[in-house]
């Protein structure tokens, strides 16, 4: 599915990565989908209200972009944010106590699970609007050029957005001014319960790079290395100067769109396909190509448990937002 450049590509990385930056891209992977699992309980539970869609399954692209960037780096994302934000290093305390709403969330309780927002580690939001992460990347491009920083931004969005007016214009214009961007488009065939061959008029969404100049690259998205590797050439062009590209990681969700999806549009032998191509599971077996042993993912395992649920306690015991801040922290000072 990957173009073989790719997979060549992430072969190195196995090779070249350090132990240490192995174990953390296999512990943020541990710890979204760790994390998701309790939001879904805690939403069963009636402690986390509103719309909330969970990112089991896709970790390995936000975990594999995410690591090729600076800290300094920008990341903007869609209302399937946890992990991104999580990946951006944000405390799940925090992004735990944001879903339960209280003000000890990293939006202080106002955004909740589609509105994280944790500008101090440069995650630029979530947005509930499909598509609407991407003008706004242009700007967060455009204020970096303006003011000729270093830093670049890294836009992720759903499928659903391709077809979507505000991608083709933001490409166009990323494109002619040369902005420092790497486009990532998850590609995981549905638009809430529409198969993307339904509502776009080229499977190979990767390809929409062509008429806007810019290159194009599809991804395995369930392998976090080849991830990882084409962000880092993709970001390396945006902070020369080269503008933007366009990623697409093929990638599959887990669970129903939101929390109130049975998601009885997918069959069973579907959903069992993908979960054989598990990313965490097959990032175990690639670690153990590198000698690390099980027992030693297995104590991160258990390490991220136990930090899970500190989060759920934190956000449990944590306050509401007190009346008397209900005007604060919702528009810029
Ligand atoms: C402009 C706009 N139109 C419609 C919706 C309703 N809506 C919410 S999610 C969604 C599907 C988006 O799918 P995709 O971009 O593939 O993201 P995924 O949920 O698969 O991660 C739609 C149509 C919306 N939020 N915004
Ligand atoms: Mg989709």
């Amino acid at each position: 599915m990957a173009l073989e450049r790719e997979k060549h590509l992430a072969e190195r990385s196995l090779l070249t990565l350090s132990e240490g930056e192995l174990l953390e891209l296999y512990r943020l992977m541990s710890l979204i989908r760790r994390f998701e699992d309790r939001v879904a309980e805690m939403y069963t539970r009636g402690k986390i209200t509103g719309f909330c869609h969970l990112y089991a399954g896709e970790e390995a692209v936000a975990v594999g972009a995410i690591h090729a960037l600076y800290d300094k780096d920008y990341v903007i994302s869609t209302y399937r944010e946890h992990g991104h934000c999580l990946a951006k290093g944000a405390s799940p305390d925090k992004v735990m106590a944001e879903l339960f709403g209280k003000a000890t969330g990293v939006s202080h309780g106002r955004g909740g699970s589609m509105h994280l927002f944790e500008g101090e580690r440069r995650f630029m939001g979530g947005y509930a609007i499909v598509g609407g992460g991407l003008p706004l990347a242009a700007g967060l491009g455009l204020s970096i050029h303006y003011k000729e920083e270093p830093e670049i931004v890294c836009c992720f969005f759903g499928d659903g957005a391709l077809p979507q007016g505000a991608f083709h214009e933001t490409l166009n214009l990323c494109s002619l001014w040369k902005l420092p961007v790497v486009f990532i488009c998850e590609n995981n065939f549905y638009g809430m319960g529409t198969l993307t061959q339904r509502a776009i008029c080229r499977p190979e969404l990767y390809r929409f790079a062509e008429p806007y100049n810019m290159p194009g690259v599809r991804v395995d998205g369930m392998e976090v290395l080849e991830v990882y590797s084409a962000v880092v050439e993709a970001a390396a062009r945006a902070r020369e100067g080269h503008g933007p590209s366009l990623i697409e990681a093929v990638t599959y969700r887990f669970r129903g769109h939101s929390m109130s999806d049975p998601g009885e549009y997918r069959s069973k032998r579907e959903e069992r396909l993908w979960q054989e191509r598990d990313p965490i599971k097959r990032f175990r077996r690639r670690l153990g190509e590198r000698k690390i042993s099980s027992a030693v993912l297995d104590r991160i395992d258990r390490d991220v448990d136990a930090m899970v649920d500190d989060a759920v306690r934190f956000a449990d015991e944590s306050p509401e937002p007190p009346l008397s801040d209900l005007a604060k922290h919702v528009y810029v000072d």
